[in-house]
């Protein structure tokens, strides 16, 4: 078989350019996308005016606010961040049917049978990145390597507007230095973890026994492995794959009022966001709950079905309603809190 041809589309500070791009008399000002701090709201994402700051995704508006005073935070549009990414993707099916979305602004392209560009991945990412910047205003980073694992740390590689390539025999010297926090998977605890056995690069983990990263990581022991050799063998998935996924705290100290779980159910979706990004597989969910177990351990579910028209899961407002709805079935102090 010869080597795949796989690219990694990942629009740069995707819902702030995107603002830019309607208002540009916003593009010289630090700028954000995300919830009012006065209601606890969090930071979606940030241009790079912000980022200069220290404001990153996830952080609380308010906190944002703090680390730079004249951020401006602007209510997200999700509508127009959908039409945008069926923009993209109106671009990338001239290239191949086979296109595999994570999010709205990223996806994988398998571009093995285009015959494009003499089948240069590499010229026909450099293209479609130009029909982006020309047709929709917007600058993307694209990876483009033999398989999905490097294609995404190419894409990430020299963001923003960056084109990174990883040549099918530029692989084993390319992952022979590449730090294994790199690794889609490997977060803060496996990285530590792996430290422990004097492991930084993926030139390190090849020289691990099989043995013992299956003792020390169980399933995801022969994963690292192929994955520190530069292996990836899953395939660009144009269908929809449909999972349930879910987050769920038990807290040292039961939550005692409805307003400390709000702000600890904020926290919950956030990692439920990461978590959606990491299964890497366009997901379109049916429904939406909150889990709330009391301190009697009585545990109670509210879920509803997310209405067609919802521009997308993640909505906050939904989520604390499900929230307050299921604590009132108690209304007694918390242990655990879970969202899906
Ligand atoms: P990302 O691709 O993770 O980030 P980004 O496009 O903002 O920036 P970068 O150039 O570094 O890739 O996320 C895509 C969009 O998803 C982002 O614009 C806003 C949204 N998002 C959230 O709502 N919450 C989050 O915690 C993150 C990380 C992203």
């Amino acid at each position: 078989m010869p080597p795949r041809k796989i690219i990694h589309i990942d629009a740069d500070s995707f819902y702030a350019s995107v603002e830019t791009r309607e208002d540009p008399s916003l593009r010289e000002l630090p700028i954000a996308v995300g919830g009012r701090a006065a209601s606890r709201g969090v930071i979606a994402t940030c241009n790079y005016q912000a980022r200069a700051f220290g404001v990153r995704s996830a952080m609380p508006s308010s906190r944002a606010l703090q680390l730079c005073p004249q951020l401006v935070i602007l209510k997200p549009r999700f509508e127009l961040y959908r039409a945008v990414s069926a923009g993209f993707h109106r671009i990338f099916r001239d290239y191949t049917e086979v296109i595999e979305p994570l999010s709205l602004d990223e996806a994988y392209l398998d571009v093995t049978d285009c015959d494009q560009f003499n089948g240069s991945a590499t010229l026909i990412a450099q293209d479609i990145r130009r029909r982006i910047r020309e047709e929709l205003r917007l600058t993307v980073s694209a990876g483009i390597a033999p398989n999905k694992f490097l294609a995404k740390v190419g894409s990430d590689w020299d963001k923003p507007d960056g084109c990174f390539t990883i040549a099918p025999g530029q692989v084993a010297d390319f992952v022979r230095e590449l730090p294994v926090s790199r690794i889609n998977g490997v977060g803060a605890v496996t990285a530590a973890r792996l430290e422990k056995l004097g492991v930084t690069t993926c030139g390190d983990l090849q020289q691990v026994p099989l043995e013992t990263l299956v003792k020390r990581f169980g399933k995801y022991g022969p994963r690292l492995a192929e994955l520190a050799r530069g292996v990836d063998h899953r395939q660009v998935q144009p269908s929809r794959i449909r999972k349930s996924i879910s987050v769920e705290n038990t807290y040292s100290q039961d939550l005692p009022t409805l307003e400390q779980m709000a702000t600890r159910l904020e926290t919950i979706l956030q990692e439920l966001h990461t978590r959606f990004s990491r299964i890497e597989q366009q997901y379109s969910p049916a429904k939406r709950f909150v889990k709330v177990k009391f301190d009697n351990f009585n545990q109670t579910t509210m879920e509803e079905v997310i209405p067609d028209s919802a521009s997308q899961w993640l909505d906050r407002d939904a989520y604390q309603r499900l929230l307050a709805a299921a604590w009132q079935r108690g209304e007694r102090p918390v242990r655990l809190l879970g969202a899906g």
